[in-house]
């Protein structure tokens, strides 16, 4: 089977169910589900996975092997944007691969796509503390490219 270079993962989402209406530029939290869809990807080393991000959450990867009880949740630190957002960012840096943007100082829905060259299960938690601990987590599995490229197809 041949493995993708890259992979999307919906990070967040804005429900339709009730009906919902974020014109002209609203982020009604109780509309957001907290989930990564899908929960593990698959892509081959050296490609990329597109986290797209609906709503207020925080990207952050961990290395190869670390599950979701190896994060310390009391290591936190505030959102360095406006409105006394309470410190509830994870910054447990242990095995940290990749955090990404302050999600106070962003449009809520955006993109980070995100590099892994090494094969390795990849822990991918959004980092704002209330969102991790409801599970809002997932896994890429990035694997080894062995095959030569020129005889790919
Ligand atoms: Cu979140």
């Amino acid at each position: 089977m041949r493995l993708p270079d890259s992979a999307t993962v919906s990070f967040g989402g804005w429900m339709t169910s009730p009906v919902l209406d974020r014109f002209p530029n609203s982020n009604p939290i109780p509309a957001n589900h907290h989930v990564l869809t899908p929960e593990r990807v698959r892509i081959k080393a050296g490609g990329t996975v597109n986290f797209i991000v609906a709503g207020f959450h925080h990207v952050l990867v961990y290395d190869h092997g670390t599950q979701p009880g190896d994060i310390n949740t009391n290591l936190v630190i505030a959102p360095t944007g406006p409105g006394n957002i309470p410190p509830l960012l994870i910054n447990d840096p242990n095995n940290r691969i990749y955090r990404g943007l302050d999600p106070s100082l962003h449009p809520q829905d955006r993109v980070e796509v995100v590099q892994f060259d090494r094969p390795g299960l990849y822990l991918v938690i959004c980092g704002f503390r209330p969102h991790f601990q409801e599970g809002m987590y997932g896994y890429v599995r990035v694997i080894a490219n062995n095959r030569n490229k020129n005889n790919q197809d």
